[in-house]
């Protein structure tokens, strides 16, 4: 079985990225170009093998590839982005996932983000939030569940997606912010709250024994790395600053397949 990590240069448009919770600030496209080249290099110490998609300048958000596909063991389903300005993202990304997958498609009026997605084990919790609709969530369970995967919807509130409010960094552990998602929502799972002075540090990327982190949550990551050693998992930290200027955090840029 091997990895397959997809992703997709930053964009030099970079700077006209959507926003929705953060004011714009200047963003360095050259630094944003050698953090995702040093993500890249982080998906490969967990064993991926990376698929570069071809850069799309002219569309911002390009290099966040999370949010225009859902990847099942059995299928792609493409979305249909909430951001009217990112609904042309999917075509080049599905070409490269149609090598791996046969594919489906959220279809108008839906709409779902894929980071509003967020997997454990055989079931897809799904946020609802300003980018997914419900019709969104009632499309992908439709796909689900011909594979015997169940979608759960959850409301997030005061962030962009779920998964900036929660993330796995294990089977059943959850990295999360209660004041953005109710934990409860997620049934029996470890849950470790992240600090309360970091509270966009709920987005890590799990990939089988390790997990990639933004260094710039030291708090969060100090709790996270105890636990995470005992069940001999290594944080790997970098630093993505420069894409969290446009909201994006590490699961974000990329989608991983078994393949
Ligand atoms: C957006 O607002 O769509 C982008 N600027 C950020 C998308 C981040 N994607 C993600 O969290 N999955």
């Amino acid at each position: 079985m091997t990895l397959t990590a997809i992703v997709r240069p930053v964009s030099r448009s970079i700077a006209q990225c959507e926003l929705t919770h953060l004011s714009r600030e200047p963003i360095d496209y050259d630094a944003a170009v050698r953090q995702h080249a040093d993500y890249e290099a982080a998906l490969m110490r967990s064993g991926c093998e990376v698929v570069r998609v071809p850069a799309a300048d002219d569309m911002p958000d390009a290099v966040f590839v999370e949010d225009v596909a859902i990847v099942l063991d059995e299928l792609a389903v493409m979305t249909r982005p909430g951001a009217p300005a990112r609904r042309d993202e999917g075509f080049e990304v599905e070409a490269a996932l149609a090598r791996f997958r046969k594919i489906v498609r959220i279809t108008e009026p839906a709409t779902l983000d894929g980071g509003d997605v967020l997997r454990v084990g055989r079931t897809f919790f799904v946020g609802r939030s300003a980018r997914t609709s419900n019709e969104g969530i009632e499309q992908l369970r439709r796909h689900a569940s011909e594979f015997g995967c169940e979608v759960r919807a959850v409301d997030v509130h005061g962030c962009l997606h779920l998964k900036s409010a929660v993330t796995a960094v294990g089977e059943s552990t959850l990295l999360g912010n209660s004041t953005y998602v109710d934990r409860g929502a997620f049934g029996e799972v470890d849950w470790i709250d992240v600090d309360a002075r970091e509270p966009m540090a709920a987005n890590a990327l799990w990939i089988g024994n390790r997990v990639i982190y933004p260094k710039a949550f030291v708090h969060t990551s100090r709790v996270l790395r105890e636990h995470l050693k005992a069940r001999k998992t290594t944080l790997d930290l970098i630093d993505a600053s420069e894409l969290a200027k446009a909201e994006g955090g590490v699961t974000c840029c990329c989608l991983i397949l078994r393949t």
